[in-house]
């Protein structure tokens, strides 16, 4: 039920009807207790992920430990380099290696990456080892102790343990509860990443007190300065509330709206005051001075860090967020949001891409449904027939390629499915074990 729910609601984007819809929808999925079964189902498999990554991370002899590691210093922002990280690690735990992460020097906090969040291991942070080598490959590089992974862009061989594939072991369990499994194993990967220092931890509450952070609440994340006209098109606000306001009709419906309250994050300063004066009956909720430590002249700073992990922060707890998916600043929001409930697959609206992961394998979707091409546009598709898909119009359609035709062009979102890639990872069996044994 879980599963053909999300998909049903990801496809009514065209009806006046859809409001009600999406409320009985909601009704329909707390029906007969399985709103219980997939809290508990969504807690044991995150416990479960989560248990691995931590014995991975501790082997008992560090001197002896296969070891892979990443240097957080890619040329970018927040959001890019901590998924930079989230490859390595996921490369990690494929190959069965701890990973080591180097961020001395880190462009946003020189002290690295501990500075902000808990280191990722307590009893393996050295890299040295008998033998090391840069990434050749799994089975290359078999007996070599300690192994150098590049940026995802330099990676050769590329191995199997990437995006969008999620791990054959958790699949079965992955696809019955979540509306985006891929999303979802990454996310696990960024839970165990951005475990947050004591000062960070404090810091975040008493913002959340300062601010007024409270619920009903959506998310709104404007990206500007750098991205604007090179990476990703202009948005003005006009268009991110629009659907702000749909979304509060939806949740109306469910519950009470004391408030219209919006999250603002955004790397421009102006545009606070410019909301609030043309959205008068909206409670905005930001922190001005984080958008002024965002600009590209104080970005790489150990302030402006601290404010794009806020932002981040608070994106990821709203109830909804309306961004642009090209940013990696809402993909992260996106990302950190899947642990906070079930499934949030579908509490998000991207004016612009659709979700993905850098130097992620080919996304691709199958035809459930026939298409005549009605124009010249259109391409057709046959029931099993593999589409890549390149995006989605937002307005029923999407754009991709029939592989088997090799004809790129628009179809009806609705007549695909998405195409779930699972991989062979490596099972945990020990610490499989040893968390159930605790559980006992
Ligand atoms: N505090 C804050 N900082 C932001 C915001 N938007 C952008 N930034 C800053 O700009 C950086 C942008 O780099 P990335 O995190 O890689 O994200 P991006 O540039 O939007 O996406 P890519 O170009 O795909 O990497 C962030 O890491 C922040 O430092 C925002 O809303 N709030
Ligand atoms: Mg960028």
């Amino acid at each position: 039920l879980g599963v053909s729910l999300s998909f049903v609601s990801r496809k009514i984007n065209c009806c006046g009807n859809k409001v009600s819809i999406m409320t009985d929808l909601y009704y329909l999925s707390q029906a007969d207790g399985v709103g219980e079964w997939r809290i508990k189902e969504a807690k044991d498999l995150s416990d479960l992920v989560q248990n691995r990554i931590t014995y991975l991370q501790n082997p008992p002899d560090c001197s002896k430990a296969r070891k892979l590691v990443c240097n957080i210093n890619k040329g970018c922002g927040y959001g890019c380099q901590l998924h930079h990280v989230v490859y390595c690690f996921m490369i990690a735990y494929g190959t069965q290696r701890t990973l080591i992460l180097e961020s001395h020097n880190w462009r946003y906090a020189p002290g690295g990456w501990e500075t902000v969040f808990l280191p990722v291991s307590n009893t393996c942070t050295d890299r040295s080892g008998a033998t090391t080598g840069h990434w050749s490959g799994e089975a290359h590089d078999k007996d070599v102790q300690v192994v150098e992974l590049p940026i995802v862009d330099s990676l050769h061989p590329r191995p199997p343990y990437l995006p969008l594939a999620i791990p054959e072991d958790l699949a079965p369990r992955l696809q019955r509860l979540h509306g985006d499994p891929s999303v979802w194993w990454v996310s696990q990967f960024v839970k165990y990443l951005v475990r947050p220092q004591a000062w960070l931890e404090k810091e975040i509450q008493q913002t959340t007190a300062k601010l007024g952070f409270k619920h009903p609440i959506i998310g709104v994340h404007v990206r500007r300065t750098d991205k604007v006209g090179t990476e990703a098109a202009f948005h003005p606000i006009e268009e991110y509330m629009l659907h702000v306001e749909e979304q509060f009709q939806h949740l109306a419906r469910r519950v009470h709206v004391d408030k219209k309250r919006v999250y603002l994050a955004t790397d421009d300063p102006s545009l606070l005051q410019e909301a609030k004066t043309k959205y008068p009956d909206y409670e905005f909720i930001s922190d001005n001075s984080i958008s002024w430590s965002a600009g590209l002249h104080n970005r790489y700073t150990e302030n402006s860090l601290r404010g794009v992990i806020l932002d981040i922060h608070f994106l990821s707890q709203t109830d909804f967020l309306v961004c642009t998916f090209s940013s990696q600043v809402c993909r992260v929001a996106y990302e950190i949001m899947q642990m906070l409930h079930p499934d949030a697959s579908s509490f998000f609206y991207s004016l612009d891409d659709i979700y993905y992961f850098g130097g992620q394998n080919a996304h691709n979707q199958i035809a459930i449904y026939p298409h005549q091409p009605r124009n010249s546009e259109d391409i057709p598709l046959e029931p099993g027939d593999v589409i890549g898909v390149a995006g989605n119009h937002w307005d029923g359609y999407s754009k991709g390629i029939n592989r088997k035709l090799g004809r790129t062009g628009l179809y009806p979102s609705y007549k695909v499915k998405e195409k779930i890639e699972t991989v062979k990872y490596p099972t945990y069996p020990e610490a499989d074990k040893l968390l159930n044994s605790q559980k006992k």
